[in-house]
């Protein structure tokens, strides 16, 4: 198919899921909201940040690989580590010192709703979902201002003993301090020396520094739990993020595997009788391999449906699972990648027992379902499709503030490079008769049964931002799906 063919199913997929969006009854997503600040670094800002630290004690840094910031050295290593690999990743702080330093040598452009569930709690409701029931442990009166101004956004909140839902602007805890993260964004082309070296960034992206005040908890109290089940008649999923959080020793002698049996609690509670309420984590940066390992294993696996993840998370992932060889070649194949990034999925698929992985990657998306997942590949395609054009809309305004803004991501053209690479993976798959070229174009059923639908993305040549276009691609085919998914009320059914 030429890609000509390919802007024409954007078309229809874009129109088909907006005529459906109106099916979807709600969703729940819990539980990351954060404020971003944002700075869009420059050349210049660089080199005097450079200055200050001193290129010996960067190179050390650098070296040593720091996965917490405690200091501006260790903020500066992970900044050089991502621009010159044009990575994206995420680094915890448990202290506020760089906060305070980064105000004093950086300053930031703007603050903006930050954390994935936040952002995709924002995205559904200008969706036009009619109920969005989010959930933040660390809900603040600063954070409920982020939050968009509507009737279909709710916080649950235990009001004399009883669950009600209101907006977060009238269920925040005034004591409650706010959580703020400093989003670094770079932009390929950029040019830097470092430790002696001459570099160019080889991609727009950025590096978040994550501030871990010791008040963070991803959990709810015993009377929220246990009225969840309540809100399980206004749902048809759930997205869950956040779990990055987790930490695995607590000052009061807690451990991660409280928190982790407390999440899958939460899970359990949301499913009910109903094993089919879809459940979709996305997957993010965790430099804690502990706490990775138990989000898949422990969190994941047996408990979720869906997974949603980008191309380095992906080797994460893989790695703590025990494929080393496989997480190395997603990261460094170069132009085969696509094919390590396909198998990787497959692996994801099956050692987590999910329906289905949706890998996000800069020009293509990955998604492998199970055969027992109730949707087709037409309807998962266009999932995705609706889902990329999604993203080009973020990543041109920066934000999306209305569904009607989505022409403008329709109008960004499919990347040539990620069409090339589609080629690269259907000659691959035909070549090992896993399938024909004409399958793979509509979805490709593997011998045991699971299948690969794949779509060029569209790339926008100068983004605004990239932080939080994965939560936008994520969100966005996962509501997609649910709008198209037969409704039956299992719970009803088998009472
Ligand atoms: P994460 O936030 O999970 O890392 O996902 C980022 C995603 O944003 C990438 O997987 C890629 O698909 C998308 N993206 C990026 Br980065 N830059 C983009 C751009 N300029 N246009 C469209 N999508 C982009
Ligand atoms: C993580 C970060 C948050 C950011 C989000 C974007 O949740 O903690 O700051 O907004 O990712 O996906």
């Amino acid at each position: 198919m030429e890609i000509a063919d390919w802007e024409t199913r954007y078309l229809e997929a874009v129109s088909n899921v907006r005529e459906q969006l109106g099916n979807v009854q709600g969703v729940f997503v819990a539980y990351n909201s954060n404020v971003d600040a944002m700075k869009h670094i420059r050349e210049e800002e660089l080199k005097k940040l450079i200055g200050i630290i001193g290129q010996d004690k960067l190179r050390e840094r650098i070296v040593e690989y720091p996965r917490e910031i405690k200091d501006p050295v260790d903020f500066m290593a992970r900044l050089i580590i991502a621009m010159r690999d044009g990575k994206a990743a995420e680094v915890p702080t448990y202290t506020t010192d760089i906060h305070e330093w980064l105000m004093d040598n950086l300053v930031f452009d703007s603050a903006r709703m930050g954390g994935q569930a936040g952002i995709m709690s924002n995205l559904l409701v200008t969706l036009g979902v009619k109920n969005v029931i989010t959930y933040v442990p660390w809900l603040s009166r600063e954070q409920a201002e982020y939050f968009v101004d509507s009737p279909n956004l709710k916080h649950p909140v235990i009001e004399n003993g009883k669950l009600i839902l209101k907006h977060p602007k009238e269920a925040y805890d005034p004591q409650q301090k706010p959580k703020i993260n400093w989003i670094i964004e770079f932009s390929k082309g950029m040019k830097f020396r470092c430790a002696g070296e001459e570099f160019e960034v080889p991609r727009d992206n950025r590096l978040i520094i994550s501030s871990r005040p010791n008040w963070l908890r991803i959990d709810m109290s015993p009377e929220m739990y246990e009225q969840l089940p309540d809100i399980r008649e206004s749902i048809d999923g759930a997205i869950l993020a956040g779990y990055q959080m987790i930490k695995e020793e607590y000052e009061d002698g807690t451990t991660y595997r409280d928190y982790v049996q407390r999440a899958v609690s939460v899970i359990e509670r949301l499913k009910g009788c109903n094993p089919q309420m879809r459940i979709h984590v996305e997957f993010t940066s965790i430099q804690n391999k502990v706490i990775r390992k138990a989000l898949l294993t422990d969190i994941v696996k047996k408990h979720v449906t869906s997974l949603g993840l980008d191309t380095v998370e992906v080797a994460n992932a893989l790695n703590v699972l025990g494929y080393e060889e496989l997480a190395y070649s997603v990261i460094n194949k170069g132009e085969n990648s696509i094919v390590s990034l396909y198998e990787g999925a497959v692996r994801l698929l099956k050692e987590l027992e999910l329906q289905r992985v949706h890998i996000h990657s800069l020009g293509f998306y990955i998604c492998v379902v199970s055969k027992d997942h109730p949707l087709g590949a037409d309807d998962q395609r266009q999932a995705l499709l609706f889902a990329s054009a999604l993203a080009a809309t973020q990543a041109t305004l920066g934000s999306i503030k209305d569904l009607d803004d989505i022409s403008v991501g329709l109008g960004v053209p499919v990347y040539d490079q990620g069409y090339d690479d589609l080629i690269e993976l259907e000659k691959y798959l035909v070549r090992r008769g896993i399938c024909t070229a004409e399958d793979f174009e509509d979805g490709c059923i593997s011998a045991d049964g699971h299948n690969l639908i794949i779509v060029p993305s569209k790339v926008v040549k100068d983004p605004v931002a990239t932080v939080g276009i994965g939560d936008a691609i994520s969100a966005g085919a996962f509501v997609a799906l649910l709008a198209k998914m037969p409704k039956i009320n299992i719970c009803k059914i088998t009472e």
